[in-house]
């Protein structure tokens, strides 16, 4: 474990092996798998053996962070200010999400911030916003959110940013996500942390159409429009599969993020389209609504399942061959950056304005490795 002696470098360098087991658990190495295969951003010279375009930009944005990061040190260590950051997610009760705060909350403890977690119980700007209201109320000296719609959250956050509280986005972008450019209304946030949601759409294609040997039907469940994350994967997702000229795209589905509802949806797709051979499920509750839809309707292993997110119960859906793949993303990884920018930030040093984060690729014949199930997400 190599080491350097200011505490964010640290960070920076691996110090999740050296977190408490729960921690550790929570924050998995920084890496991307785009195709089972492994390449980590390493301890001492920060480089990837991955070739991955994306994978470029995150050693680039890593790198960016670490030299803001190095000097560090003397202004942290004498101001011995005790920040508050809040984390609001897009709903508490998602794996992604809990996922995301443990990430947090490692990188909190490390740098002795207190993190306060604060979020609506369903993915809706109507009830995220209150929240919002409330935590800029309370004044923390910075705001991590997932914003639940790229337009309906630009007010509302402005008024954090009027006040004075730095937002940083993460998972989730408002606006065009390109922030920090003098240009647009919604630029104003410092820094977005997420996936590269559509590398992960045209991964989820390209997986599909493997598995439906390149011929057939198949459709979207997906959650709204308006959300970056889903449109991107969506955007992606068509954008590879109108490379696969055997293949139909049907109408896209919306489900709410509810997962009952995307189940039905798939068997009412299947009733008017017998011959619906795929699915790309584009969040948790899609997937695993249009999974559950599969099976209801005696399908499982004939309508292929392509999951975006890893809940814990993608293992049994993966092993009984329900589920063909499950791309997870590293939630816990854009928490704790999402914690440890926004202390670069208020200690006073100039932060990346994105950073991407990785994805594993799970399926039957690696879902058993710990080096891959380490990356389901918690409950
Ligand atoms: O897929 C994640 C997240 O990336 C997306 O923005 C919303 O849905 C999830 O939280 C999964 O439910």
């Amino acid at each position: 474990m190599c080491r350097s002696a200011d505490r964010l470098t640290y960070l920076l360098e691996g110090a999740w092996e050296e977190l408490p087991a729960k921690g550790k658990q929570a924050f998995p190495a920084v890496g991307i798998r785009t195709d089972g295969g492994h390449s980590n951003v390493t301890c001492n010279g920060r480089s990837a053996n991955n070739e991955e375009d994306v994978m470029k930009k995150i050693v680039a944005a890593l790198a960016a962070l670490a030299v803001s990061a190095t000097v560090l040190i003397a202004p942290a260590q004498a101001q011995d200010k005790k920040y508050t950051i809040a984390l609001i997610p897009g709903l508490t009760t998602d794996g992604f999400y809990i996922t995301m705060r443990k990430g947090a909350q490692a990188a909190a403890d490390a740098l002795g911030v207190t993190l306060v977690f604060q979020g609506a119980p369903d993915f809706n700007p109507v009830t995220q916003v209150p929240v919002l209201d409330a935590v800029i109320a309370k004044k923390p000296d910075a705001i991590l959110i997932a914003p639940t719609d790229k337009v309906q959250l630009v007010e509302p956050l402005r008024k954090a940013n009027d006040a004075g509280i730095p937002v940083i986005t993460v998972d989730t972008f408002i606006g065009s996500g390109v922030y920090q450019t003098g240009a647009g209304d919604a630029d104003f946030p410092l820094a977005y942390i997420a996936s590269d949601n559509v590398l992960g759409g045209e991964i989820a294609a390209r997986a599909l159409a493997t598995a439906i040997g390149d011929k057939g039907k198949v459709y979207v469940s997906n959650v709204k429009p308006g959300i970056s994350t889903t449109d991107q994967r969506e955007e992606g997702f068509k954008k590879e599969m109108a490379k696969h000229t055997g293949i139909t795209v049907l109408e896209t589905q919306f489900n709410d993020d509810d997962a009952n509802k995307a189940a039905s949806q798939l068997q009412a797709v299947f009733a008017r389209n017998p011959d619906l051979v795929g699915v790309f499920g584009a969040n948790l509750f899609s997937a695993l609504g249009a999974a559950n839809g599969v099976k209801q309707a005696g399908q499982t292993g004939t309508v292929k399942v392509v999951a975006f997110d890893a809940p814990t119960s993608i293992v049994d859906n993966i092993n009984t061959g329900l589920v063909d793949v499950a791309i997870a993303q590293h939630p816990a990884e854009i928490g704790y950056y999402g914690v440890v920018s926004a202390y670069a930030h208020l200690t006073g040093h100039s932060i990346p304005v994105t950073i991407g984060t990785g994805f594993t690729i799970m399926n039957k014949s690696n879902i058993a490795d710990p080096n891959i199930s380490k990356y389901l997400y918690s409950e």
